[in-house]
C-alpha cells in the first residue's frame, strides 16, 4: 500500500520540506513539499535521493561490540554495558579530560544532536571537546562573540529583500547555502537579479554561483581579509561611512578607522591580485546600494585570517548601515530561542579560558581545534593526561580533519572508543562499540540550529515518517543512554535525562523575572507539557518558553507543540526584523567594532600585505550530489561530474606537463595523494582544487560502493599545523602544494608558476 509522509530534509542546511512516498514500509520516492511554508516545493538531487540514502544496505542495523579485536553484532544492552565498562574506569583513573568528545556535522541535522550533546558535555565535565566547527565556521562564532557578545548571534543576509549581495567564498549553487538557511538559494539569487539587484561573487574558482553573478572576482586564496579591510578603508577614506539608524548601538568607530589605516586598496591589491580601482569600486557600490549585504562562508573562514575576514564581513555591514536593517544582514529569531532578555550590558565573550595540552591552543566556545585531536591523543606532556577514551557522535575526522593518517593511528591507540554512527567508516572502524542510529525516515525532525540562521523566521516539525524497525533504537534514546552510561548512571531510565533537563529549565524560567512563567510552579508547568516522549516534551517546553510561545497560557494564541503539529507544513513567522540592541551581550551592551583580540591580530594581517606566494595553492570545492564524507556510498549520487579530480588551470597544467584525465601526484606538508587531473579554466592560475570527504580506501570499513571509487583524501596534504590563531580553525584553503604527473617526480615549486 502506498502513502505519503512529510519529512524535513536533513541532508544540507537548506532544510527543504519533502513529501515522501512510502510503499510497504520503505521510502520509494521524494519530492518537494509544495505546501511547505519555507521551501515551497524546492528539492535538489540529494533530497530526491532521500529513499536511497535512507535504505542504503550498508547502514548498520545492530550495535557492534569489539570482542577479541573484532567488531561483532551485539544487543543494545551488551553495547551500553561495554560503553560504561570502557569509559568509567578512564574517568575514575585519569579524570574527565582524558575522555574526548568529537561531534561531527550531522549533529546539527538531527533532533538528537540538538538535544543531548550539551547534556553529555556538561555531565562528563570534559574540556577535551572537538567538533566539526573548527574545520568550518568557528571564525564566524568568534567574530560574533567579540562584536556582539554572543558567539551564536550570526547575522544572515536578507536574501529576499536585498538590492546588492557581495558573496565571498561561498558556492550556494552547489552547497545550497551555509550559515544562511535558504531553501532554493539559487532561485533566491535569480530573484535578486530579476528585481534589478546585483550579485558579486569573490572566489578563486569560476563556480556555478560565480557564473550567475554580475561580477566575479577571482581573488588569490587566503587574502579576503585584506580585500575586505581595504574596502572598509575606502569607506572611511571617501567619506562613505553611514551607520544609519543603528548608530546609537555601535561603539569604536574612530578606533576602527585608525586601526585600518595601513590597509589601503593600493597596498592590498598585490597580495589579493585584485586591482586597487576594483577594490574601491566594490566599496563604493556597497555604500551606494539602497540596501546591501556582505556574506562570507567556507572560503573566507577556513583560511589563516578566518576570524578577521568574518569580522570584516560584519564591519562592512555596519559601516554601510546594513546591519540589522531589512535588505541588509539581520539576526533571525527562532521559535526555540530562549525568552529574549531585556537589552543591556551582558557578560561578553571570553576566549582562551583553557588551552590544549600539547600546543597550547586556546579554547574557543568551549572547544579545542579538531586539528589538535591527534596530538592530544598521541603525545604525552607533563601537563595533564592525554585523551585515552573517545566518544564520537556523527563524526568522521579521519577524512574531515587534517592529517588523517596520524589521526587514524592515534584512534587505533585509544583505550576505548565509542561511535554513534550509521556506518562503519574510516573513523568508526576504530571504535570498540558502534551505536547505529536509525535512518532519517525513522527519526523525528526539527531544525534547532538552522532556524536560528534562516532568512525567514518559521518553524516546522516532522514526526518519523516510518515506525522504528524491530531492533532499532531512536537516536534520542541512544544519546540519552550514552549520557547515563558515561556519567556513572548506566541502567537508569533514559527518560530521566529529559526529565532532569525539563526540571532545570523550568526551574530557571520560573525564577527569571522576565520570563512569562515567572513565579509559577515548575512541577505544574511540567505536567502541562504534551508530546509522546521526552524529546517532544522538551520541544514543547522550548516552544512555549520561546519568543513566539504561549508562555504556558500567558499568551493563549502563542506557539505550542500541539499547534505546530496542527500545521504539518510549518508555520511562517514572517520576514526577519531588526532586533538591536536586544541580541547584544557585550559588556558595553553595544556592537564593539574593534575588540581587543581582533586589534591584537591585525599586525599579522598587516604582514600579509607583502606576501606574494609563488607556486600552487590548494582550495576545496563541493558538488551538489555530494555531502562531506558520508554520501559517496549512494550510487544515485556518485559518478558523472561528482568525482575526486584535481582541477587545474590549462596554463599551469601545460607548464607542469600535466594532461587532462591523467593521474597526478599532489604533495603537501602532511603527505602525498594521487588524483586524476581535470584541466579547466574554471580555476584561476596558480590554484588547484580537490574536493574533501574522499579517500574511502582504508581496510575494515563497510561502505562497499564508496570503496569501489574511493578517491583521495585531500586532508592528507595538511599536517594540522596551519590554524587561524583566534578561532583554532583549520586552514583548509590556500595551502601550498606541489603537483606533478604521476610518472614524474614532484619538484619543488615550479619556476614557471612563480
Ligand atoms: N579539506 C576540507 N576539509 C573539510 C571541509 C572542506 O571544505 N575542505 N569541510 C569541513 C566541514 S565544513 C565540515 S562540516 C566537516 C564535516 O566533518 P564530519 O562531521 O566529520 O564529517 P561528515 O562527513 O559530515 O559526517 C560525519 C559522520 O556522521 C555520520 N552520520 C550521518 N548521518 C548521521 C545521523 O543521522 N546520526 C549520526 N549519529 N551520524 C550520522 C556519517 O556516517 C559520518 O560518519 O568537514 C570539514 N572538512
Ligand atoms: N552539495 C553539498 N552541499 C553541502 C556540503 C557538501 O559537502 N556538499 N557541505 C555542507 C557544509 S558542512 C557546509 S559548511 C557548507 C559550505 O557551504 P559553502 O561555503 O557554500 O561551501 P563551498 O561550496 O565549499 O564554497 C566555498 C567556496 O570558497 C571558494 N574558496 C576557497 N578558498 C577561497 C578563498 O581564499 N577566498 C574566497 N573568496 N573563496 C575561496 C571555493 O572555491 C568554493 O567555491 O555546505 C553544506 N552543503
Ligand atoms: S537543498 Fe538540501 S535540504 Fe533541500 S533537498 Fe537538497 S539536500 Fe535536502
Ligand atoms: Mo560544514
Amino acid at each position: 500500500m502506498s502513502r505519503t509522509a512529510l519529512r524535513i530534509c536533513p541532508l544540507c542546511e537548506a532544510t527543504c520540506g519533502l513529501t515522501l512516498t512510502v510503499d510497504d514500509g520503505r521510502v520509494t520516492g521524494a519530492r518537494g513539499d509544495r505546501g511547505d511554508v519555507f521551501s515551497k516545493g524546492f528539492i535538489c538531487p540529494k533530497g530526491a535521493a532521500f529513499g536511497a540514502v535512507d535504505s542504503d544496505p550498508d547502514r548498520l542495523r545492530t550495535p557492534l561490540v569489539r570482542v577479541d579485536g573484532e567488531l561483532r553484532e551485539a544487543t543494545w544492552e551488551e553495547a551500553f554495558d561495554a560503553v560504561a565498562a570502557g569509559i568509567r574506569p578512564v574517568v575514575e583513573r585519569h579524570g574527565p579530560h582524558a575522555v574526548g568528545i568529537v561531534l561531527g556535522n550531522p549533529n546539527v541535522h538531527t533532533m538528537a544532536g540538538g538535544l543531548y550533546p550539551p547534556v553529555l558535555i556538561a555531565g562528563l565535565g570534559t574540556r577535551s571537546l572537538f567538533t566539526a566547527s573548527t574545520v568550518d565556521q568557528m571564525p564566524k562564532h568568534v567574530s560574533s562573540g567579540l562584536l556582539f557578545g554572543d558567539a551564536n548571534a550570526i547575522a544572515v543576509p536578507d536574501l529576499d529583500r536585498t538590492d546588492h549581495l557581495l558573496l565571498i567564498g561561498a558556492n550556494p549553487l552547489e552547497s545550497n547555502g551555509s550559515l544562511c538557511t535558504a531553501p532554493d538559494f539559487p532561485g533566491r539569487l535569480k530573484a535578486l537579479k530579476a528585481r534589478g539587484g546585483t550579485l558579486t561573487v569573490i572566489d578563486p574558482r569560476r563556480t556555478r554561483t560565480a557564473r550567475l553573478a554580475d561580477r566575479h572576482i577571482a581573488i588569490r586564496p587566503g587574502t579576503d581579509a585584506l580585500l575586505l579591510a581595504a574596502m572598509a578603508y575606502t569607506l572611511f577614506d571617501e567619506g562613505l561611512v553611514d551607520l544609519g539608524e543603528r548608530a546609537p548601538h555601535i561603539q569604536g568607530l574612530e578606533e576602527l578607522a585608525a586601526a585600518l589605516d595601513d590597509f589601503t586598496p593600493e597596498a592590498a591589491a598585490g597580495a589579493c591580485d585584485v586591482d586597487a580601482a576594483g577594490i574601491r569600486a566594490l566599496a563604493r557600490e556597497l555604500a551606494a546600494a539602497p540596501t546591501a549585504a556582505v556574506y562570507g562562508r567556507i572560503g573566507s573562514c577556513t583560511v589563516p585570517h578566518g576570524t578577521l575576514a568574518s569580522w570584516l564581513v560584519d564591519v562592512l555591514n555596519v559601516l554601510t548601515g546594513n546591519l540589522d536593517r531589512p535588505g541588509g544582514a539581520l539576526f533571525p529569531q527562532a521559535a526555540t530561542d530562549r525568552t529574549p532578555r531585556p537589552a543591556g550590558p551582558g557578560s561578553g565573550f571570553a576566549l582562551g579560558r583553557w588551552h590544549s595540552r600539547v600546543r597550547r591552543h586556546p579554547e574557543a566556545k568551549g572547544e579545542l581545534p579538531l586539528s589538535a585531536l591527534a596530538e592530544e591523543i598521541d603525545t604525552a606532556t607533563d601537563e595533564g593526561e592525554p585523551v585515552r577514551a573517545l566518544i564520537a557522535v556523527a563524526a568522521n575526522p579521519v577524512l574531515s580533519a587534517p592529517d588523517g593518517d596520524r589521526l587514524d593511528k592515534a584512534l587505533g591507540s585509544l583505550d576505548f572508543m565509542v561511535s554513534v554512527d550509521p556506518y562503519l567508516n574510516e573513523t568508526s572502524r576504530h571504535a570498540h562499540v558502534v551505536l547505529p542510529p536509525p535512518p532519517p525516515a525513522q527519526s523525528p525532525h526539527h531544525d534547532f540550529a538552522f532556524n536560528t540562521l534562516a532568512v525567514r523566521n518559521q518553524v516546522r516539525y516532522t514526526r518519523p515518517a516510518l515506525p522504528l524497525e524491530a531492533g532499532r533504537m531512536a537516536e534520542t534514546e541512544i544519546l540519552a543512554r550514552l549520557v547515563l552510561a558515561v556519567t556513572g548512571m548506566h541502567g537508569a531510565d533514559p527518560a530521566a535525562v529529559d526529565a532532569t533537563v525539563i526540571d532545570r529549565t523550568l526551574g530557571r524560567a520560573t525564577r527569571d523575572p522576565h520570563s512569562p512563567v515567572h513565579g509559577r510552579d515548575p512541577q505544574d508547568l511540567a505536567s502541562l507539557l504534551t508530546g509522546d516522549n521526552g524529546p517532544e516534551r522538551r520541544l514543547d517546553m522550548m516552544l512555549r518558553l520561546g519568543p513566539y510561545g504561549d508562555g504556558f497560557g500567558a499568551d493563549p494564541d502563542g506557539l505550542t507543540l500541539d499547534r505546530l503539529l496542527a500545521h504539518p507544513h510549518g508555520i511562517d513567522l514572517g520576514p526577519l526584523r531588526p532586533r538591536l540592541p536586544q541580541p547584544l551581550k557585550t559588556r558595553s551592551g553595544k556592537v564593539e567594532l574593534l575588540p581587543e583580540p581582533i586589534a591584537a591580530d591585525l599586525p599579522r594581517l598587516r604582514a600579509a600585505l607583502d606576501e606574494r606566494p609563488g607556486g600552487l595553492v590548494l582550495v576545496g570545492r563541493r558538488h551538489l550530489r555530494s555531502n562531506n564524507s558520508w554520501m559517496h556510498n549512494v550510487p544515485a549520487l556518485t559518478g558523472g561530474s561528482n568525482r575526486c579530480t584535481l582541477h587545474m588551470h590549462p596554463e599551469d597544467a601545460e607548464a607542469l606537463g600535466v594532461r587532462d584525465g591523467e593521474p597526478v601526484r599532489i604533495k603537501g606538508a602532511g603527505g602525498e595523494v594521487t588524483a586524476p587531473a581535470e584541466v579547466t579554466d574554471g580555476v584561476r592560475r596558480g590554484v588547484v582544487s580537490l574536493p574533501h570527504g574522499w579517500g574511502h580506501d582504508r581496510p575494515g570499513t563497510r561502505m562497499r560502493h564508496a570503496a569501489a571509487e574511493p578517491g583521495a583524501n585531500v586532508n592528507q596534504l595538511l599536517d594540522g599545523s596551519l590554524l587561524d590563531p583566534l578561532s583554532g580553525n583549520a586552514v583548509l584553503n590556500g595551502v601550498p602544494v606541489d603537483v606533478a604527473p604521476l610518472t614524474a617526480p614532484v619538484t619543488e615549486k615550479h619556476e614557471a608558476l612563480t
